[in-house]
């Protein structure tokens, strides 16, 4: 009987075998689709899922995507081909574009310093994942189910995904709208785990702050100057000799001390921990690694040794279960110090003299009890992934009665279960500033909730302007940190004046303020996977003009934030009511719009979370057109766990206007067994007014209330123009990009028919202003009359930029420029040879004009086209070798060309130079 049994189990499980390599369903709306050639153990076990992909059904005849696999050029392929229009969301982190059609992303975890390797095609982290959305709003998501070295290239009709490894399998989920695909990838993939309070609040760092002294003198400065702020970070610098696990001696004596001095004003501590270790015999990390056999191996099975911060390090093996329970074990003495979290970086890895800057592609990774022994090439991408599951493990053995926090650079998909991320290093630049929203909201849209980059930006030195413009806006990531690089000036709020710290400070006590409803979202985002930042289009997925806007986003679904400089922002239709929470508006701050049917709950302002409560609410309500509102908020101890044992509260708010000028409000307990005592206000949100009600405390309230009479959301908050070009077939209608004073760019256009005709008009709307009446490339433009014509002007074969000055109407036509990036190369630069170089400014009115000014030592330079290798893009020489630097001539040569012509400079100094690709000038000025 019982050898019967087994048998049976036995052909059971071979049956399972064989039949988990066919095509199947593994639940009605996730499809897995395996190539003929799949071998399981090249990628699995997946680190992608959380739930376990089992063969339930076979996919139905009317499923309707399915991946095509082959082989080509040794490359394992998965093409899948759309036959109607879709819009491409997430791979994760990007740069670019929210809308990720025509885009290709290497998934190649990269310390990309400056987002420049690559032109920024690969990141720090890699998500092989992407979103479709189809014009009613129905969504599929795309999974490649490997860990190796592969490319994602999207197009309008299809997608390609090519690994440099074996073949992998293929799951596509399909769904009715965006917001369900979250969900399934939370279910799927998993959520992040409950993050402690104190991790929403608003973290203040820099590499670095030392001596400890220093790091005193910034916790004071916050709370003197009531400035609020959680969290202060340590970066490399606390470290002896950059040893892991260790403390400078000298800059920091007492870790134990500053931490206690950091916890007496609330402050709690973040240290980095990098995965390179010193290798030198004595050091006590390297010794006990090397016992036990930790490293990973070079191709020979010897210690693998590369650069990091300290010199030659070992890494550990992170796909070995007793490296990962060894390296967790570590953060035991550690966090005893008072740490309350820890930062990974360069856990890419990154790997100073390494080929490509990480490690070879054939280093081993011994595998285990999990993962088999495979190649570098096959791990790297989860290397990141791998590290902070364990440091998340050791940490919560460390503190088992404190909800850990990880905040990590590298990452993989569903890394979002073991840590938090940021985007690695940035630059203080407007470009930057406003590239971060569509970065966030891809991470966010690739199951990663928690998430932010550096604000103020991390290389180059921030000014007024752009920190108060990043503070203000930074508030509203969901982690929200400023962060700054070691040779840029400090940029903490109040280094810029009064000015700038008013500014932040208004934007940081918004953050406490909504604290309540981001909370709320948090535990939310926990339950379901619905990422805190989202996209507008989330608003109305069926709303085709939505489909890429990104300067505006969600907080939430009630919280529509629009930055104070965006310009032809597209919003949702529906009456979403716009309210400061400041008697004074200062000109930075987003404007925030209430959706309408929405309560959302808001609290006091405090310094920090230690002292957060939820004692007094005000209740926002924008009442729909049926006049009802519903909203929810979280409540529980900040930390710790006992809230999985019910010790929370969520409180329900449903709001009805009775009588048309009465509004009832009624608030109920909704799950978890906490009781929170509390006094509510109602805060009747009527575009750009709160009226607020007296502090009440019963479960039922009503107010008197004036009907809000408008229907819409008000656009005319926001500036915009756009470009009408009247051609033959429908009028184009391109938005202009505002660049500030009243005056509008376009960007590059193509014109069909060598007459061209355009027109200047404020709105895509009815109601406009509409300008032309003018002949040729330069004029002032005249504000129609119904007959009148447009601009028209003679073009030639080549594209065109558009400026238009909306106070005097004047208006330029200019050659477009042949490139949108030069940068300075060579080893008169403090860079060297480094093909990416240092980049130009390019001038705002005329993109053809670059310019950059700085120290060159003796040596030669060329420029470069392109932040890529040597071979892409093109150089820019002079036209023989040690030109003369008053000679304002240049030559544009494909690398290789033959003439690889220099500049040279004798003498050191500061220089001017600028380059003028229309009039193809070239100035070099020595300014000493
Ligand atoms: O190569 O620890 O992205 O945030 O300040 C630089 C120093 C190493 C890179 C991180 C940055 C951090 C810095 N690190």
């Amino acid at each position: 009987m019982k050898k019967f049994f087994c048998i049976f189990i036995f052909l059971t499980v071979i049956n399972f075998l064989v039949l988990s390599e066919e095509d199947c369903l593994t639940d009605h709306n996730i499809a897995v689709f395996y190539p003929m050639d799949y071998e399981e153990i090249y990628t699995q076990p997946s680190v992608i899922f959380s739930k376990k992909i089992v063969n339930s059904k076979p996919i139905p005849s009317s499923w309707k995507l399915k991946p095509i696999f082959s082989k080509i050029n040794g490359k394992s392929i998965a093409k899948i081909k759309f036959s109607e229009q879709i819009d491409f969301y997430g791979n994760g982190e990007v740069v670019g574009p929210l809308l990720r059609n025509n885009s290709t992303v290497e998934l190649w975890n990269t310390d990309n310093y400056c987002y420049q390797k690559d032109n920024g095609k690969r990141l720090y982290q890699s998500h092989p994942w992407i979103m479709g959305v189809r014009n009613d709003g129905t969504t599929f998501g795309i999974i490649a189910d490997n860990t190796w070295k592969q490319q994602f290239v999207i197009s309008d009709s299809e997608v390609t995904i090519s690994s440099d490894g074996p073949p992998f399998r293929v799951l596509i989920f399909e769904s009715e709208d965006p917001k369900r695909m979250m969900e399934l990838l939370g279910e799927w993939t998993g959520t992040m785990e409950m993050p402690p309070l104190w991790a929403l609040g608003y973290h203040q760092c820099r590499y670095s702050y030392y001596p400890d002294t220093e790091v005193m003198r910034i916790a004071r400065e916050f709370r003197a100057r009531k400035i609020p702020c959680d969290v202060i970070w340590m970066d490399i610098d606390y470290m002896d000799k950059f040893k892991v696990f260790t403390f400078d001696k000298n800059t920091f004596p007492d870790p134990k001390k500053l931490n206690n001095f950091l916890h007496e004003y609330n402050f709690k501590s973040v240290y980095m921990i990098d995965p390179g270790v010193k290798k030198e015999e004595g050091y006590f990390i390297y010794d006990s690694g090397s016992k036990g056999n930790h490293w990973v191996l070079d191709s020979d099975y010897n210690e693998y040794n590369g650069d990091v911060w300290p010199g030659a390090c070992a890494f550990p093996d992170f796909t070995r279960d007793e490296t990962c329970k060894w390296w967790a074990n570590l953060y035991t003495d550690f966090m005893n110090y008072g740490i309350d979290g820890v930062w990974n970086d360069m856990n890419e890895p990154a790997v100073f003299d390494g080929p490509d800057g990480t490690m070879p592609f054939e280093n081993v990774h011994r595998g285990g009890k999990y993962f088999p022994p495979s190649s570098h090439l096959r791990y790297h991408n989860i290397y990141g992934m791998l590290m902070v599951k364990a440091s998340r493990e050791g940490i919560l053995a460390a503190k088992p009665n404190k909800r850990p926090f990880v905040l990590s650079r590298a990452n993989f998909l569903g890394g979002q279960r073991y840590a938090a991320t940021w985007t690695g290093d940035n630059k203080s630049s407007w470009d930057h500033l406003k590239l971060s929203i569509p970065m966030s909201l891809s991470l966010s849209l690739s199951g990663q909730p928690f998430n932010g980059p550096d604000i103020g930006g991390f290389e180059g030195n921030c000014n007024p302007e752009l920190l108060a413009h990043w503070m203000a806006l930074g508030t509203y990531y969901p982690f929200s940190r400023n962060h700054a690089s070691k040779n840029s000036i400090n940029q903490e709020p109040w280094v810029f004046g009064k000015k700038v710290e008013d500014i932040s400070r208004t934007a940081i006590n918004r953050r406490y303020r909504l604290l309540p409803y981001i909370y709320s979202l948090f535990r939310d985002s926990t339950q379901t996977g619905m990422p805190i930042m989202q996209p507008v289009f989330f608003a109305d997925p069926k709303d085709l003009s939505l489909r890429s806007e990104e300067q505006a986003f969600l907080l939430g679904q009630s919280l529509l934030v629009v930055p104070r400089w965006a310009s032809n922002v597209d919003l949702p239709n529906g009456d979403w009511d716009h309210f400061f929470l400041e008697e004074k508006d200062d000109g930075y701050q987003p404007i925030l719009f209430l959706k309408s049917g929405s309560i959302i709950p808001v609290g006091s302002i405090f310094q920090h979370t230690d002292e957060y409560n939820t004692d007094k609410i005000t209740l926002l309500i924008n009442p729909d057109n049926n006049g009802l509102a519903y909203g929810q908020l979280y409540h529980d101890d900040g930390d710790g766990f006992d809230y999985k044992k019910n010790k929370f509260s969520v409180t329900e708010f449903k709001a009805h206007v009775i009588k048309t000028d009465t509004l009832k409000i009624n608030i109920s307990n909704l799950s978890g067994n906490s009781q929170f005592p509390r006094k509510y206000r109602i805060g009747y949100v009527c575009d750009g007014k709160i009226n607020y009600s007296e502090w009440f405390s019963q479960k039922e309230y009503e107010i008197k209330i004036n009907n809000d009479e408008s229907f819409t959301i008000d656009r005319t908050l926001f500036p915009s123009m756009y470009i009408a070009i009247d051609t033959p077939k429908d009028p184009n209608i391109i938005p202009m990009k505002y660049l500030n004073d009243g005056i509008w760019l376009s960007d590059p256009l193509a014109f069909d028919d060598n007459q061209a005709e355009i027109f200047f008009t404020d709105s895509k709307s009815k109601i406009y202003n509409i300008w032309g009446n003018q002949k040729g490339l330069k004029g002032k433009a005249r504000l129609l009359k119904k007959t009148d014509k447009g601009i028209q002007f003679k073009v030639t074969n080549q594209n065109y930029i558009i400026s238009f000055n909306e106070n005097d109407l004047s208006y330029a036509v200019i050659p477009a420029p042949k490139f949108d990036y030069i940068s300075i190369v060579g080893d008169a630069t403090y860079l060297g040879w480094n093909p990416a170089g240092i980049p130009f400014e390019q001038n705002l009115l005329n993109p053809n004009i670059f310019s950059w000014s700085g120290n060159l030592t003796r040596g030669s330079f060329k420029f470069h086209t392109c932040s890529g290798n040597w071979n892409e893009g093109l150089w820019i020489h002079p036209e023989k070798n040690n030109q003369s630097l008053v000679e304002n001539t240049y030559t544009i040569a494909k690398d290789g060309e033959g003439l690889d012509y220099k500049w040279f400079i004798d003498k050191e100094g500061i220089y001017e130079i600028s380059i003028d690709l229309l009039s193809n000038e070239i100035n070099i000025i020595n300014k000493d």
